[in-house]
Protein backbone atom coordinates (compact mmCIF):
# COMPACT_ATOMS: atom_id res chain seq x y z
CA UNK A 1 0.00 0.00 0.00
CA UNK A 2 1.19 3.69 -0.64
CA UNK A 3 1.26 5.61 2.55
CA UNK A 4 -2.00 7.47 1.03
CA UNK A 5 -4.19 4.11 0.55
CA UNK A 6 -2.73 3.31 4.79
CA UNK A 7 -4.25 6.29 6.11
CA UNK A 8 -7.18 5.95 4.19
CA UNK A 9 -7.90 1.77 5.05
CA UNK A 10 -6.82 3.12 8.87
CA UNK A 11 -9.29 6.08 8.83
CA UNK A 12 -12.05 3.03 7.58
CA UNK A 13 -10.65 0.59 10.23
CA UNK A 14 -11.16 3.32 12.88
CA UNK A 15 -14.49 4.02 11.86
CA UNK A 16 -15.78 0.04 11.65
CA UNK A 17 -13.57 -0.71 14.92
CA UNK A 18 -14.48 2.35 16.78
CA UNK A 19 -17.88 4.19 16.04
CA UNK A 20 -19.91 2.29 13.29
CA UNK A 21 -19.60 -1.20 13.16
CA UNK A 22 -23.17 -2.07 12.03
CA UNK A 23 -22.49 0.07 8.84
CA UNK A 24 -19.29 -2.08 7.95
CA UNK A 25 -21.51 -5.13 8.46
CA UNK A 26 -19.78 -6.21 11.48
CA UNK A 27 -20.92 -7.51 14.97
CA UNK A 28 -18.30 -6.66 17.90
CA UNK A 29 -18.19 -8.02 21.16
CA UNK A 30 -18.26 -6.61 24.61
CA UNK A 31 -14.01 -6.29 24.47
CA UNK A 32 -14.22 -4.64 20.68
CA UNK A 33 -12.95 -7.95 19.00
CA UNK A 34 -14.41 -9.38 15.55
CA UNK A 35 -13.58 -11.58 13.01
CA UNK A 36 -10.87 -10.36 10.80
CA UNK A 37 -12.06 -12.26 7.76
CA UNK A 38 -15.64 -10.05 8.32
CA UNK A 39 -13.78 -6.62 8.55
CA UNK A 40 -11.76 -8.04 5.24
CA UNK A 41 -15.07 -8.57 3.45
CA UNK A 42 -16.39 -5.16 4.45
CA UNK A 43 -13.55 -3.71 2.97
CA UNK A 44 -12.87 -5.69 0.52
CA UNK A 45 -14.50 -3.85 -3.10
CA UNK A 46 -12.32 -0.20 -1.74
CA UNK A 47 -8.97 -2.03 -2.48
CA UNK A 48 -9.17 -3.55 -5.94
CA UNK A 49 -6.27 -5.36 -6.48
CA UNK A 50 -5.15 -5.76 -2.78
CA UNK A 51 -5.36 -8.84 -0.40
CA UNK A 52 -8.12 -7.12 2.05
CA UNK A 53 -6.29 -9.50 4.90
CA UNK A 54 -2.83 -8.51 3.82
CA UNK A 55 -4.29 -4.72 3.79
CA UNK A 56 -5.47 -4.56 6.93
CA UNK A 57 -2.55 -6.63 8.48
CA UNK A 58 0.09 -3.45 7.09
CA UNK A 59 -1.71 -0.67 8.61
CA UNK A 60 -1.79 -2.69 12.53
CA UNK A 61 1.75 -3.78 11.67
CA UNK A 62 2.62 0.43 10.80
CA UNK A 63 0.32 1.91 13.26
CA UNK A 64 1.88 4.54 15.16
CA UNK A 65 0.08 4.71 18.37
CA UNK A 66 -1.13 1.00 17.97
CA UNK A 67 -4.59 1.60 17.33
CA UNK A 68 -5.39 -1.85 16.60
CA UNK A 69 -4.64 -5.38 18.20
CA UNK A 70 -4.83 -8.91 16.03
CA UNK A 71 -5.19 -11.94 18.26
CA UNK A 72 -6.64 -15.48 16.98
CA UNK A 73 -7.61 -14.65 13.85
CA UNK A 74 -9.85 -11.61 15.22
CA UNK A 75 -8.95 -7.62 15.42
CA UNK A 76 -10.14 -4.91 17.79
CA UNK A 77 -9.26 -1.41 18.10
CA UNK A 78 -7.64 -0.71 20.99
CA UNK A 79 -8.97 2.08 22.38
CA UNK A 80 -11.04 5.47 21.33
CA UNK A 81 -14.42 3.77 21.35
CA UNK A 82 -17.76 5.81 20.94
CA UNK A 83 -19.78 2.52 20.83
CA UNK A 84 -19.98 0.49 23.64
CA UNK A 85 -16.60 -1.94 24.37
CA UNK A 86 -16.60 -2.49 27.58
CA UNK A 87 -13.99 -4.70 28.28
CA UNK A 88 -11.59 -3.23 26.00
CA UNK A 89 -8.13 -3.02 26.74
CA UNK A 90 -6.93 -4.62 30.15
CA UNK A 91 -8.34 -3.31 33.61
CA UNK A 92 -5.10 -2.20 35.85
CA UNK A 93 -3.44 -0.79 38.88
CA UNK A 94 -2.51 2.95 37.37
CA UNK A 95 1.04 4.11 38.10
CA UNK A 96 1.11 7.35 40.28
CA UNK A 97 0.73 9.44 38.02
CA UNK A 98 -0.59 9.84 34.37
CA UNK A 99 -1.62 12.75 31.83
CA UNK A 100 -3.96 14.35 29.52
CA UNK A 101 -3.78 17.22 27.09
CA UNK A 102 -6.27 18.85 26.43
CA UNK A 103 -6.74 23.13 25.02
CA UNK A 104 -7.11 26.03 26.60
CA UNK A 105 -10.80 26.54 26.15
CA UNK A 106 -11.81 22.76 27.72
CA UNK A 107 -9.88 24.01 30.78
CA UNK A 108 -12.50 25.87 32.89
CA UNK A 109 -15.05 23.11 32.01
CA UNK A 110 -12.36 20.11 33.52
CA UNK A 111 -11.88 22.50 36.19
CA UNK A 112 -15.66 22.25 37.47
CA UNK A 113 -16.68 18.81 35.97
CA UNK A 114 -13.23 16.85 35.89
CA UNK A 115 -12.38 14.96 32.57
CA UNK A 116 -15.62 13.37 30.87
CA UNK A 117 -15.35 10.81 28.11
CA UNK A 118 -17.60 13.37 25.53
CA UNK A 119 -18.44 11.80 22.42
CA UNK A 120 -16.03 8.51 23.48
CA UNK A 121 -17.09 5.89 26.01
CA UNK A 122 -14.03 6.66 28.27
CA UNK A 123 -11.71 9.15 28.90
CA UNK A 124 -8.30 8.92 27.36
CA UNK A 125 -4.56 9.00 29.51
CA UNK A 126 -1.22 9.75 27.93
CA UNK A 127 1.43 7.45 30.22
CA UNK A 128 4.13 10.60 29.33
CA UNK A 129 3.38 14.16 29.23
CA UNK A 130 5.20 13.78 25.44
CA UNK A 131 2.71 11.75 24.31
CA UNK A 132 -0.15 14.41 26.19
CA UNK A 133 1.36 17.58 24.44
CA UNK A 134 1.01 15.43 20.76
CA UNK A 135 -2.67 14.16 21.46
CA UNK A 136 -2.82 18.67 22.50
CA UNK A 137 -1.50 19.25 19.47
CA UNK A 138 -4.27 17.94 16.97
CA UNK A 139 -6.56 20.37 18.36
CA UNK A 140 -4.58 23.45 19.45
CA UNK A 141 -0.69 24.95 19.17
CA UNK A 142 -1.23 25.81 22.54
CA UNK A 143 -1.44 22.16 24.55
CA UNK A 144 -2.33 22.38 28.44
CA UNK A 145 -1.00 19.29 30.30
CA UNK A 146 -2.66 17.86 33.44
CA UNK A 147 -1.48 15.74 35.94
CA UNK A 148 -3.67 12.98 36.54
CA UNK A 149 -3.22 11.42 40.28
CA UNK A 150 -3.70 8.50 38.94
CA UNK A 151 -3.58 5.88 41.46
CA UNK A 152 -5.08 7.81 43.83
CA UNK A 153 -8.10 8.09 41.79
CA UNK A 154 -7.80 4.33 41.39
CA UNK A 155 -7.71 3.89 45.64
CA UNK A 156 -11.59 6.15 45.20
CA UNK A 157 -13.01 2.88 42.93
CA UNK A 158 -12.11 5.03 39.51
CA UNK A 159 -11.52 1.91 37.07
CA UNK A 160 -8.35 2.30 34.83
CA UNK A 161 -7.33 0.63 31.58
CA UNK A 162 -4.05 0.16 29.54
CA UNK A 163 -5.05 0.62 25.84
CA UNK A 164 -1.30 0.42 24.68
CA UNK A 165 2.23 1.11 25.52
CA UNK A 166 1.60 5.02 26.03
CA UNK A 167 -2.25 5.04 26.16
CA UNK A 168 -4.83 4.59 28.84
CA UNK A 169 -8.38 4.50 29.23
CA UNK A 170 -10.41 5.83 32.34
CA UNK A 171 -13.76 6.69 33.78
CA UNK A 172 -14.51 10.28 34.90
CA UNK A 173 -11.69 11.26 36.81
CA UNK A 174 -12.78 14.37 39.42
CA UNK A 175 -10.84 17.76 39.46
CA UNK A 176 -9.94 16.67 42.87
CA UNK A 177 -7.62 14.17 40.98
CA UNK A 178 -6.06 16.18 38.34
CA UNK A 179 -3.15 19.32 39.32
CA UNK A 180 -3.53 22.00 36.72
CA UNK A 181 -0.48 24.00 35.78
C1 LIG B 1 -11.87 17.36 26.37
C2 LIG B 1 -6.43 10.12 19.54
C3 LIG B 1 -14.99 19.86 28.19
C4 LIG B 1 -10.59 16.60 26.28
C5 LIG B 1 -5.50 10.73 20.58
C6 LIG B 1 -10.42 16.49 24.77
C7 LIG B 1 -5.86 10.03 21.86
C8 LIG B 1 -13.50 18.10 28.09
C9 LIG B 1 -11.85 16.38 24.26
C10 LIG B 1 -7.32 9.63 21.68
C11 LIG B 1 -13.89 17.66 29.37
C12 LIG B 1 -12.26 14.96 23.91
C13 LIG B 1 -8.24 10.43 22.56
C14 LIG B 1 -14.88 18.40 30.05
C15 LIG B 1 -12.38 16.31 28.64
N1 LIG B 1 -15.40 19.48 29.42
N2 LIG B 1 -14.03 19.17 27.50
N3 LIG B 1 -15.31 18.06 31.27
N4 LIG B 1 -13.18 16.55 29.69
N5 LIG B 1 -12.55 17.25 27.67
O1 LIG B 1 -10.70 13.04 21.02
O2 LIG B 1 -8.07 12.60 24.81
O3 LIG B 1 -5.32 9.33 16.61
O4 LIG B 1 -12.42 12.23 22.70
O5 LIG B 1 -9.51 17.28 26.90
O6 LIG B 1 -4.14 10.59 20.24
O7 LIG B 1 -8.22 14.25 22.86
O8 LIG B 1 -7.67 8.75 17.18
O9 LIG B 1 -10.11 12.67 23.47
O10 LIG B 1 -9.81 17.64 24.22
O11 LIG B 1 -5.09 8.89 22.11
O12 LIG B 1 -5.84 7.07 17.43
O13 LIG B 1 -12.69 16.83 25.34
O14 LIG B 1 -7.62 9.86 20.29
O15 LIG B 1 -5.93 8.93 19.01
O16 LIG B 1 -11.55 14.59 22.73
O17 LIG B 1 -7.99 11.83 22.39
P1 LIG B 1 -11.25 13.08 22.41
P2 LIG B 1 -8.54 12.92 23.45
P3 LIG B 1 -6.20 8.50 17.47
Amino acid sequence: LTERQRIQLSMMMTQALRHRPGQFNLTLDSAGWTPISDLAAALADRFAGVDPADAIAEVVALSDKTRYEIKDNRIRATYGHTVEADDSGQLTAPPAYLFHGTTPQALPHIRRTGLQPMKRRRVHLSATDDTATIVARRRTDKPIILKVRAAEAAQARVRFWVATDRTWTAEPIGPEFLEFP
